[in-house]
């Protein structure tokens, strides 16, 4: 058989770009290995390397338990040592299940923060906290309707300022959100969370289809270098296991990256989701006072021009009168 010259180059060339693809895609992600959680976790005794543990946290061979299925249980994972990374991917393969066929809750978190171990009543971490937070949101606490659905996965961006309102489902300090059917599934559940020349985005692969599905993307993030990873869940009235099965960190190397110093810098994001549902409490009614003191008012004055145009009416009258006699 005889093989053209052309079909050799465009052989040739092929397998050169092919390569040259996946050689890319090895070489240019590195794996850091201080800022990931990977089995087997125990590796040197009873310590994991790098990483702290608070609360409810239950360590196994195949999982490290957040919080069992039970209720008023908060538990997290920090990662002990600052990540100066400045380009970043972490991948979070988790799993969130249990009993309750309605009821369940409350979530867990995923955080790049500045005080790790910190618990407090976001997802089990620390409230007006300065970075990053993911939130897989399992129970929709907000009465009435919700432009979205439960399990919820939503960015927050803080500089120490902003409450994460509980009650409201964090709803108006979110960046961006989506819907995620996580909890319960029969497939393998992965989170992916991308930062890249201060683009955010979120992706998820819970379908089983071993491909990542974006859930959002919100531009303008900025984040300091140095904070710590962590991941942190809660149980409340409702209850869940919330599981990490592992963390990966990939440090990405940008070629056009700006040479800044971002040690010092406040977490901040250029826009935030327009405000979904923001039904302000309707405008009271007005108050039977305000209602009476308006009336008087409003009676006060026309009496005033009334007689007011009686009195400059009779003067006139006078006046007439006057020059008449
Ligand atoms: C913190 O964030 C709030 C709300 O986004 C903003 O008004 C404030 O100026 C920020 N403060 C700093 C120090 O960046
Ligand atoms: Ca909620």
């Amino acid at each position: 058989m005889k093989i053209s010259l052309k079909t050799l180059l465009f052989l040739v060339f092929h397998f050169i770009n092919l390569s040259f693809v996946f050689g890319a895609w090895n070489t240019n992600d590195y794996l850091k290995r201080e800022h990931s959680l990977v089995k087997p976790y125990q590796a040197s005794g009873i310590s994991i390397p790098f990483w702290d543990f608070t609360g409810s946290v239950m360590i196994t061979n195949n999982y490290i338990r957040l919080t069992p299925d039970l209720q008023s249980k908060s538990g997290a994972v920090w990662n002990n040592v600052p990540c100066h990374v400045k380009n970043w991917e972490l991948q979070v393969h988790f799993k969130v299940y249990g009993k309750g066929k309605d009821l369940f809750g409350d979530g867990m978190a995923i955080w790049y923060t500045k005080q790790p171990l910190t618990s407090g009543s976001v997802f089990g971490s620390l409230d007006f906290f300065h970075g990053l937070g993911i939130f897989l949101d399992t129970y929709a606490n907000q009465n009435g309707p919700h432009n979205h659905g439960h399990p919820y996965l939503s960015a927050m961006v803080n500089n120490g300022s902003l409450h994460y309102d509980h009650d409201r489902d964090g709803t108006h300090t979110e960046l961006a959100g989506c819907e995620a059917k996580f909890r319960n599934s029969e497939h393998e559940t992965h989170l992916s969370i991308r930062y890249e020349n201060d683009v955010l985005t979120v992706s998820t692969d819970i379908e089983g289809k071993s491909a990542w599905e974006e859930c959002f993307t919100v531009k303008g993030v900025r984040l300091p270098t140095g904070y710590f990873f962590g991941s942190s869940a809660t149980t409340g009235d409702l209850s869940d296991n919330h599981d990490i099965i592992s963390m990966r960190l990939y440090e990405l190397e940008v070629s056009d990256e700006k040479e800044e110093d971002r040690s010092n810098i406040a977490p901040a994001a250029a826009f935030f989701a327009p405000p979904r549902d923001h039904v302000d409490d309707p405008p009271p009614p007005m108050s039977g006072t305000k209602l009476y003191l308006i009336i008087v008012c409003a009676l006060l004055g026309l009496c005033v021009c009334i007689i007011g145009g009686v009195m400059v009416f009779q003067r006139s009258q006078d006046s007439n009168r006057k020059r008449l006699y």
